[in-house]
């Protein structure tokens, strides 16, 4: 899918928002996000716009491997590898998704509840 009108990822992928870049690949990159709930809370984003996880096909299986090595090395990088960390997709309005481009959650650097609210 190309990049979408409206999309605020999308915007920050073109380089017309403002984002604070963690990581910039080929296929993904990764920012600061602007509401954060933890002391570290990065968004690991694949460029092509995809909605959501259901949206995924088998050719995305790549990238959405790739999502999480980069997910993991960022934690590492962040030093919060050894306390823990969390990963986070939203999907669709109950799970509380409010931007439509996929996008993994990594937070961490405090400690979390299980169940979330
Ligand atoms: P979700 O609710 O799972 O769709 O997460 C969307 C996240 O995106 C939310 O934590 C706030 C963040 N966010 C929304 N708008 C912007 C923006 O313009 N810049 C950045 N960096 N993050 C944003």
């Amino acid at each position: 899918m190309d990049a979408k009108d409206g999309c605020i990822f999308c915007q920050i992928l073109a380089g017309t928002r403002p984002a604070r870049m963690v990581y910039e690949g080929d296929e993904l990159v990764a920012f600061e996000d602007i509401r954060p709930q933890a002391p570290t809370h990065l968004l690991i984003v694949p460029r092509r716009h995809l909605p959501s996880l259901r949206e995924a096909v088998e050719e995305d299986e790549a990238v959405l491997g790739r999502m999480l090595t980069v997910a993991s090395r960022l934690a590492r990088e962040r030093k919060i590898e050894s306390q823990g960390y969390r990963l986070v997709i939203n999907n669709g309005s109950w799970a509380g998704q409010s931007v439509d481009h996929l996008h993994i959650h990594l937070l961490g650097g405090r400690a979390f509840h299980w169940p979330p609210g």
